[in-house]
Parts: structure tokens; sequence; C-alpha cells
């Protein structure tokens, strides 16, 4: 795991910008983001320096749960453009080299698919065990098996008075993937997008793939109200899908593939990376979201990336994300409403030099906080039903803040969810033209990250754990060593090293002289972060290292 590549690995080194294409831009004003949007921001992501768009459910859905239900996954829906726009961002996005992954739902379908509604239609039909069927026992639910979002699983259907499994909404029934014919037909679409030359796939929920067989109940945890959903998800059977999923990619060259693997707070790193098996015969990259559920303290986050790092198999390789579309912004989640600037600068860095592959969620790079969305704005069908408790999704997924105009030059029209009103401050505008924005800094990070072997392939060496509130570890490669050290605390720390050598300070979350020092210490400002490089005099010239970033923060 600790071996470096020389070979640029796109989906492995890269960063993977996540869109939600619905709040990104809007071409056609209808207030909702549209593939041509997309196609006309690709300066943006070149802009930005990131490798690979992956963009949240485009295929053709009643949208009751925002296109996590598909009823034809070989066609774009009309509010997003059509196949031929798909094919027009694919092509553009490549003459860029950025890779486009999809986003693919294979544990269920919309209700409306038609092999939903055939299979509901009569007992005998033949897309009958598509679906997971059970014969209704008076009022009595087939087993104790509850949603991820509560509730039964089981929905009872009058057409043939049997009830149909579905993890989350009613109108999402589970595909029935112990049957050949459900996984070949899948395997023939996968390998549709793949031959069109899509990069990828985020498969959904991709622990849930396969259920007990004997549809035996969940045992309930001991005092709590609650189940161990261990007959519903992560069963033997899905880790063999997986398996046969990779094998399908392999045959495409330079293909990736990234699972959701859904697990409740406080996350199960061991878990997810289970789902890596042995590197090469499963998925390449799983998402852990222990992070997102961390309080702020170095010790803390420490612990939490140490378990995630250390789960990884030998040929396996992590990944690293903060933010997405289903829980709440990073921005937020640190806050407690003070330092929030700082300390998403600070973020920043941790991302971009922790070892494994960088997610990016769209609107992180300049800050975009949680929404404020009135009930009666409300979409995420979450959001509706669980108003107070719980207010929806919808907060991180608000449009896309790129400039200082109505509606945030997002659309024309009023959007399908409001504007964050910080608009008029927080937008890609603003922020491209301020060399000290939170933009400018990711961008400086992904560029420094994609120079140095070091910082997207090398080793990493903790050796500053937490505490005192400094977090501070090694990136090595052969030629080139980095200390990242980070505050986050509201204090000014000094921060000393057990070595001497000559080293130079090349980033700073905060704006810095370019400097070379010779002190065995370094002041760190409250909540700052820097990147130090330590090295001999000599060994530079040799390193064929191109410095010029180093001397100008901006560029
Ligand atoms: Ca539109």
């Amino acid at each position: 795991m600790d071996e470096i590549q020389n070979e640029w690995v796109w989906w492995k080194h890269g960063v993977i910008y996540h869109i939600y294409p619905l709040s990104f831009n809007d071409t056609n004003n209808d207030g909702k983001g549209d593939l041509r949007g997309i196609i006309e921001k690709l300066n943006y992501f070149e802009t930005l320096g990131i490798d690979a768009i992956w963009l949240s459910p485009i295929f053709q859905s009643p949208m009751a749960d925002c296109g996590y239900d598909i009823s034809d996954y070989y066609s774009i829906d009309p509010v997003f453009g059509n196949l031929n726009e798909f094919k027009e961002l694919l092509q553009k996005a490549h003459a860029r080299n950025i890779m486009v992954i999809l986003d693919m739902v294979l544990n269920h379908t919309s209700v409306n698919h038609p092999w939903f509604i055939a299979s509901r239609s009569d007992k005998m039909n033949p897309k009958r065990n598509w679906f997971i069927w059970e014969p209704a026992s008076g009022k009595r639910k087939p087993n104790n098996w509850k949603t991820a979002f509560g509730g039964s699983c089981w929905e009872y259907d009058k057409t043939t008075s049997e009830y149909y499994l579905h993890s989350f909404f009613k109108e999402q029934p589970d595909l029935n993937w112990r049957n050949k014919e459900v996984r070949n037909e899948m395997f023939k679409m996968l390998s549709y997008w793949l031959e069109m030359g899509v990069d990828g796939f985020r498969f959904d929920v991709i622990n849930y793939i396969v259920k007990d067989k004997k549809l035996r109940n969940n045992p309930f945890l001991y005092g709590i109200f609650s189940l161990r959903k261990i007959k519903t998800r992560n069963r033997p059977k899905s880790y063999k899908i997986i398996r046969s999923l990779r094998k399908l990619m392999d045959k495409y060259p330079d293909k990736m593939s990234v699972g959701e693997i859904y697990t409740l707070p406080p996350g199960d790193p061991k878990l997810t990376a289970s789902y890596l098996l042995k590197g090469n015969n499963s998925l390449q990259l799983t998402f852990d979201f222990s992070i997102f559920f961390v309080r702020w303290n170095a010790r803390k986050y420490f612990r939490t990336i140490e378990k995630w790092q250390n789960s990884i198999p030998e040929k396996g390789w992590p990944s690293n994300v903060f933010s997405n579309h289903d829980l709440f912004r990073a921005f937020n989640r640190r806050g407690i409403g003070r330092n929030q600037e700082q300390k998403a600068r600070l973020m920043a860095l941790l991302l971009l030099t922790i070892k494994g592959t960088a997610f990016i969620y769209y609107g992180e790079e300049i800050g975009m906080k949680n929404g404020n969305i009135p009930k009666s704005r409300i979409q995420d069908p979450l959001g509706k039903k669980f108003w107070p408790f719980f207010k929806g999704r919808d907060r991180a997924r608000t449009p896309m803040q790129w400039e200082n105009s109505s509606f945030a030059g997002f659309s024309v029209t009023e959007p399908w969810l409001p504007v964050n009103n910080d608009y008029q401050n927080v937008n890609v505008e603003n922020q491209l033209s301020d060399p000290d924005s939170l933009l400018n800094l990711y961008r400086q990070l992904i560029h420094l990250r994609r120079s140095y072997p070091a910082l997207h392939s090398g080793s990493w060496i903790p050796v500053c754990k937490g505490k005192n509130g400094i977090l501070a570890y090694f990136r090595k490669s052969e030629f080139v060593q980095f200390l990242i050290v980070l505050n986050f605390t509201s204090k000014k720390k000094q921060y000393f090293y057990n070595f001497k050598p000559f080293f130079k300070l090349i980033f700073s979350t905060f704006p810095f002289p370019a400097k070379s020092y010779m002190e065995d210490f370094i002041w760190l400002q409250p909540f700052e972060g820097v990147i130090i490089q330590l090295h001999e005099e000599g060994e530079l010239k040799n390193s064929n290292i191109h410095h010029s970033i180093c001397y100008f923060p901006y560029y």
C-alpha cells in the first residue's frame, strides 16, 4: 500500500467532483439544472483542476426520490436533456481529460419501471421474480424488516394481494438480484454505458443489493428500539455480485467503480473497507462516512482518519469525502458557528493531503452552506414526512452559487430550491478574483497535489495525533517529503520537530510569504494548516520536480 506509483491513475491520484445536476446550472430557464448547464461549465472544471465529475442520477425518473428511482436505465430524464447532449458532454469532457462517472442505482427501480409494472400485474408474469414478492397472511407483514427511513419494508399490492419489498421509499421496489435474469439485464445495461465511454460508476447503496433468502427477521438491538439489519444488507452474496460487477468493468480499460456503503452514524470503516476486498477483485473505491459524524477536535479527527486508513486492505485504496447530497454540508457540520471560514480552509488541506482519492461536493470549494429551506419549499420526501424533526436533505442541494446576480447565476427564474441568501458574497465569480479565497485555495492545493507524487501517492505517516489540538503527518516519496501540520485550535501554536533539516514552507491556509527555514519549530496561527517541504539541499536538483508553484501561492 505504501508503494509509490509514478504513473498517474486518475481515479486513485486525482480529484473527483460530485455534481448534483438539478442544482448545478440551468440553461433552459425552468429553474432546474441540466446537462447543457454542465457542458457550459467545463472551463470551470479545468480552472479547478479536477480529474473527473460524477453526476447524481440523470436517468429517466418520476423523481419520487430525486432521480434515485429510475424508470428507464437507458434514457436521460427530459429535465436534464437527452442522450445526444449526454454524449456531447462525454466527448467534450474527455477532450479536456475530464472523466465522467454515472450514479447507478442497482438495488431498486422506480414503481414506474416497465419491469415492475409487469411484475405487479400478475403472479404468473415472467417479470414477477424480478422483484421480491411475499404472500399476505392477514394484516401481518412477511417479516420485521424496516426501511432505511423507518416503517415496514413491505408494501401491500392489491392487484395480486401480495407484498413487495422496498428498502427505501415504497416507490422504489427492490430488484431481486438472486434472479440471474435480473443480473444479466443489469450487466447488459452497464455495458451499454461503458461501451459509450462512461468512465465508471458510483454504485448507490450497493451493500443492500442482496437480502436473506429465507427472509428471516432482523434481530433486535438489545435495549434499543432498533434492529440490526444483518439480514437485509451486507449479505455474503453481495460480495459475490460485486466481484462479477468488477469483472465486467475490467473488460474495459481504465474504468472505476465507487460504492456507497450505507451505514448509520458513526460509520463503520471496517465494513466499508470489506467491499474493497483484495483490491483487484472488488470495488476500486468505497465511501466511508465516519468523518461526517465527528466533532471538531484534532484527536477525534485523527482517530477517525487512522481507523479508515488502517482498514484498507493491502491492495485497496482509500477515498476521502467530507460532503455529499444526503448529509449536511461540511461547512456547517464542523461549525458551531465560529471560525467556519478558517476551518473550511483547514478541511480543504486535510481532504487534499490525506492519502486517497479526494471527492469534492459541488459548492464545497466556495464554502457553500446548508440552505435554510422554508417548509413550503421542501422537495425531499423525507423532509416532507419528518418536518420539523428532520427537515430533509434539500439543505445540501441548493443551487450552485456562480455570481452576484439574481438566483446566483444558476438560472434566470426561481430555482427548484431557494438560493442560499449568502450568494452575493459566496460565489464563484467573487472568489476567482480574490487570490485569498477558499476557491483559490482549493485550486492551489489540487495543483500541488498533482505536481508531487508524494502528495498523491506517497505513504502517509502520522507524527502528531491530535495532541494539543495539532494534527501532523508526513507524505513521502523517494525524493520529496512533506510534513503537513494542522492547528485545530483557536490559539496560536508552536510546533516543534524532532529533526532540524533545511525546509521550506510551500503552502499555508493563511496568505503567506514563501520562505525557507532552519529552525526546529514553526508558529501556526489559530486554525492554520501548512505544508512544509523537507529536503537536503542537494537532493532537490536531482528530483526533477518543478518548484515554481512554491514561490507563487496564487496562479
Ligand atoms: Ca433546466
